[in-house]
């Protein structure tokens, strides 16, 4: 592990060069992260797997919350509804020497990824770049806004910074239809805590255990 995150830290310079040479995703200017701080929702998503085809009149917008961590990266908290309820993912991601690029490690995949902020006026959107693997191949392409509609001006950004990426039309998803999740209680108990799956974490049982939230 220790050697997997050695060499991925000396990749970086390397293949940020490359990618700024490409020129096809640049981060936003003068970026401040403190300024992501808060509520978001994904009201664009842009997502090529061939496994994820099938799901994709699934999409819902769904809500996502920033929060700058002290070591200078960011950490998201997203909430999905799933057969089993409301399922939250958390994700860490931790600054670079480039402004606007973010790395973490996908525990689903087992790798690092990266994450570009390519445009976002901190009051009402986000445009995001995901990248599956060091090879830079694009993965996904999101829009974040701060209520869940947005100009279409933005959307139609979206859509062609998808497109100019290689994104077929079929995959670049606009749902208006909004995740239900959190559902009111979740949300009054905190919504700024990443929490575990919650829903699917069995309850103590037995009556020696005092109950805890
Ligand atoms: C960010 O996430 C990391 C890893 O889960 C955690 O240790 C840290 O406390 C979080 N920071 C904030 C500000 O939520
Ligand atoms: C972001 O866009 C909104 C809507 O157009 C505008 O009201 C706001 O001033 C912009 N914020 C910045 C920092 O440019
Ligand atoms: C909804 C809610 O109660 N949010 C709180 C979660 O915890 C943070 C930090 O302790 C508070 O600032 C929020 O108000």
């Amino acid at each position: 592990m220790v050697l997997k995150f050695a060499v991925l830290f000396c990749l970086i310079p390397w293949t940020y060069s490359l990618l700024t040479q490409n020129n096809l995703v640049q981060p936003q200017k003068h970026f401040d992260q403190q300024k992501l701080a808060g509520e978001w929702y994904r009201v664009g998503l842009a997502y090529d797997s061939p496994s994820f085809a099938k799901y994709r009149d699934k999409v819902l917008i769904s809500k996502g919350v920033l929060v700058p961590n002290a070591e200078g990266g960011v950490n998201l908290t997203m909430w999905n509804m799933s057969p089993l309820g409301c399922m939250t993912a958390s994700y860490a991601y931790e600054k670079t020497d480039v402004p606007g690029h973010f790395i973490y490690f996908s525990k689903r995949h087992s790798i690092m990824k990266d994450i570009t902020v390519v445009d976002s006026n901190y009051t009402e959107y986000i445009l995001v770049v995901k990248y599956k693997n060091i090879n830079k191949e694009f993965s996904q392409v999101s829009l974040f806004g701060r209520t869940h509609t947005l100009r279409q001006e933005l959307i139609e950004k979206f859509r062609q910074l998808s497109l100019s990426l290689g994104f077929s039309e079929a995959s670049i998803l606009t749902p208006s239809a909004i995740d239900p999740c959190p559902l009111q209680d979740e949300h009054a108990r905190n919504t700024t805590e990443p929490a575990a799956v919650s829903k699917i974490t069995p309850r103590p049982t037995s009556s020696t255990n005092s109950r805890s939230s």
